[in-house]
């Protein structure tokens, strides 16, 4: 007789990467999944809604885990415009809903937004890991030490791991760390599934990435992207976006001279969209005004930013 083997048990659970804008946690993301599903750039709150990211190991007949990571809007404290409440409800909407929380922070870079954080996590009852990101930066390892003991005195955390997301030290220690308190549960997701967005949403994320970068502090914070039409076809895939800005200076910047910024910005978006669908892309981009979107609750949830 097969005896069912304990190894058999699957283990599936939520992971929640949180903290202020900008110290990697996007780019964790993408590091534990071998895959560009989150966008990011050098400047702060660049993810604008929660991305679930799903990491499936292990065989169906031995025991297989199932890691949910969600990526979250770094939580900020400027908070006043309708987009600003939204990004930061998408972000703390989280915290009592995971079975694990990865608080990311940048090494020796404590602020009063890493301290903010710190203080909604006082009563969670989840096992927060402290992830120390961006160690590749250090001149030299030694400063590490008491700034860990610094943050070690603040809470209890699980467990406190240094990590670089952009070169991969340590995250695969993380991973295992993580592995290890996740629930006994049935996968929640098919082993193949690696995200809960449609490639429609992706495309458009993709599209906002190219901006943000292509523009930097030129970039009008509130320009956003809708998917207007997406098609798959035999050959092509034939995707029609606009851009959203507020003002028409807004447009003439991302346009530029001659349409030299627009056409560098699709150029590169599609690059993007067409190794994520390893398919031919046409891509069609338009430039529209439309005045007071990031402040306006309804025009909001009518381009995307609805409650997730
Ligand atoms: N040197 C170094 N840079 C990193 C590391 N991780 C992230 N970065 C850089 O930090 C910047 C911000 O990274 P993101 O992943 O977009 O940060 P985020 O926390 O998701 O930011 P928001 O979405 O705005 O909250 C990017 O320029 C990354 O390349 C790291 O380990 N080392
Ligand atoms: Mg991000």
């Amino acid at each position: 007789m097969i005896c069912p083997n304990e190894n058999s048990v699957s283990h599936c659970g939520y992971v929640a990467i949180i903290g202020r804008p900008n110290v990697g946690k996007s780019t964790l993301l993408n590091h534990i999944l071998d895959l560009k599903l989150s966008i990011t750039s050098r400047k702060p709150q660049t993810t604008r809604h929660q991305i679930l990211g799903v990491k499936t190991s292990g065989h169906k007949d031995s025991a297989q885990v199932q890691t949910i990571y969600v990526d979250t809007p770094g939580l900020h404290q400027r908070s006043g415009s309708a987009i600003n409440k939204y990004m930061n409800r998408a972000a703390s909407s989280m915290l009592s809903d995971v079975d694990v929380l990865l608080f990311v922070v940048q090494a020796l870079a404590w602020t009063d937004e890493d301290e903010a954080v710190l203080q909604r996590l006082q009563n969670t009852v989840v096992p927060v890991i402290l992830v120390v990101n961006k160690i590749d930066q250090l001149g030299d390892k030694q400063d590490l030490l008491p700034f860990i003991d610094k943050l070690a005195s603040k809470m209890n955390f699980h467990e406190i791991i240094p990590v670089s997301a952009v070169k991969g030290n340590n995250v695969s220690q993380l991973e295992a760390s993580v592995a290890k308190l996740l629930p006994e549960a049935p996968l929640f997701f098919p082993e193949d599934q690696i995200t809960d967005r449609s490639m429609r949403f992706l495309a458009a994320e993709i599209i906002r990435e190219k901006l943000v970068r292509e523009l930097g502090q030129e970039l009008p914070y509130t320009s956003t992207v809708d998917i207007d039409k997406y098609e798959e076809g035999p050959k092509l895939t034939r995707i029609h976006a606009t851009i959203y800005v507020e003002s028409k200076g807004q447009k003439a910047i991302i346009i530029g001279a001659k349409g030299g910024k627009l056409k560098e910005i699709a150029t590169r978006a599609r690059i993007d969209i067409e190794s994520m669908i390893n398919a031919k892309v046409y891509l069609n981009l338009w430039v529209k005004v439309r005045e007071g979107w990031s402040n306006d609750e309804k025009a909001l949830r009518s381009l995307g930013y609805g409650d997730d």
